[in-house]
Order: C-alpha cells, then sequence, then structure tokens
C-alpha cells in the first residue's frame, strides 16, 4: 500500500492520467491531492470528473482545498463585480460565465478542507504561517502563503512535515528541497505542471512511506 500526494494540476488532465499510470496507483493506494485542480490549463473540468470517477470506481481519493478553488467559490456565492471567469475554465465546462457552473461543482469545492494529517504529516495546499499562535487556525494562509520555509517552528511542528504545493519551483529547486525536506520540516511539491517555461512543466508525486518523489513531464 502507497500514499501519494499530488499538487496543482491546474486542469493538466492528461498529464495527471500519466502520472497515476507511472505510478501504478491502485485501489489498496491512497491519494492525497493538494489543491488548485482548476483554471490555466486545458480541462478543469475534466479533471474533477476524472477525480469523482476514480472515487465512485473505489479509489481512495482524497482532496484539499487550493486557492483557485477559493477565488472561484468567492466569484460565484458572492458575485458583486461583474467576472466572467478563468478563460480556460470557462472553455471546459463551455460556458461563458462561472456563474453557470453546475451546482454540484460548486458544493464539491465548497466542501473541501483546508488541510489534513496524515501519519507523520501536514497536508496543505500552499503551507502554514507560523507568525500566529495556532498555525493550523489561519485558514487563508494555507490557500495563499509564500516563501515560509525559513519561517518554521520546528518545535511546533514536532518532528512532522509539511507537504505542500502552490508555489512552482524548477527542477534543480524541485531535487534540492525534496533533499532537505527532514532539516527544513517541509516539502513543496509543486513542480509548475501547466507552466510551459524551461525546469517547470512537471507533475509531481510524493510517496509518503518512501519519501520519493516520481515526476511526469507535461504531456497536454
Ligand atoms: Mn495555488
Amino acid at each position: 500500500m502507497s500514499q501519494y500526494a499530488i499538487s496543482d494540476i491546474h486542469g493538466c488532465i492528461a498529464t495527471f492520467k500519466a502520472l497515476l499510470d507511472k505510478i501504478k496507483f491502485s485501489k489498496e493506494d491512497e491519494l492525497y491531492l493538494l489543491g488548485d485542480y482548476i483554471d490555466r490549463g486545458p480541462d478543469s473540468k475534466g479533471v474533477i470528473d476524472y477525480i469523482w470517477d476514480l472515487q465512485k470506481s473505489g479509489y481512495q481519493v482524497h482532496c484539499l482545498r487550493g486557492n483557485h478553488e477559493s477565488m472561484l467559490l468567492q466569484e460565484v456565492i458572492n458575485p458583486i463585480h461583474y467576472y466572467r471567469g478563468e478563460p480556460a475554465l470557462l472553455r471546459s465546462f463551455g460556458i461563458t460565465n462561472s456563474i453557470f457552473i453546475p451546482n454540484q461543482y460548486i458544493k464539491w469545492m465548497n466542501e473541501l478542507h483546508y488541510y489534513m494529517e496524515v501519519g507523520n504529516y501536514i497536508l496543505v495546499h500552499a503551507g502554514l504561517n507560523f507568525d500566529v499562535p495556532n498555525p493550523l487556525e489561519a485558514y487563508d494562509d494555507m490557500i495563499w502563503i509564500r516563501n515560509f520555509h525559513t519561517n518554521i517552528n520546528k518545535d511546533w511542528l514536532n518532528g512532522r512535515i509539511i507537504i505542500h504545493g502552490h508555489t512552482p519551483q524548477r527542477f534543480p529547486f524541485l531535487k534540492r528541497g525534496h533533499q532537505q525536506m527532514k532539516e527544513v520540516g517541509a516539502i513543496n511539491i509543486d513542480g509548475g505542471c501547466v507552466f510551459n517555461t524551461p525546469g517547470l512543466g512537471q507533475l509531481c508525486a510524493f510517496e509518503l512511506n518512501s519519501q520519493e518523489l516520481v515526476i511526469q513531464k507535461n504531456v497536454e
């Protein structure tokens, strides 16, 4: 039985499927998705549909909230400003305004949790804010924070490791961060899957027991 974390799929359905093939994801395994399923890439709707298909077929897939899901919820639930939505997201649903997204998708996003503890790990989209008394109550920071690695309270963490995404990092930094995760107390697994710039364009699966990082190049 393996336990994998993947983050920041951003509509890259073919790359997501290729990575699941590569890790030979099975019904014995568990998959933790750290948010940002939507926007930028070719098929936001397809990614969510595929997650639901996996769950209905008996695969163990657990989903957390990213800032892109949170932004969409704010647009749809509280449409104070005229807003059409992110173009790639709208195309994937075949609509012209995010208010037309079927309610089941909105309901699903609205029910996503901000973090999860699995064994010795804290799973979260962006990271934790250690400038507040209890980092596990700073929900907005969990989906938005950047550059928190130098501010981690190792006593509070007590040997645990934070697994997160949100900030795309080029391959050399991805590898170095992976090597240093125990000293740092955190690992960023966002390889910038949806970005077509040198060093980015990779989707990563981190296995929680072996601590192996499996990398899939973008195949969209
Ligand atoms: Mn993000």
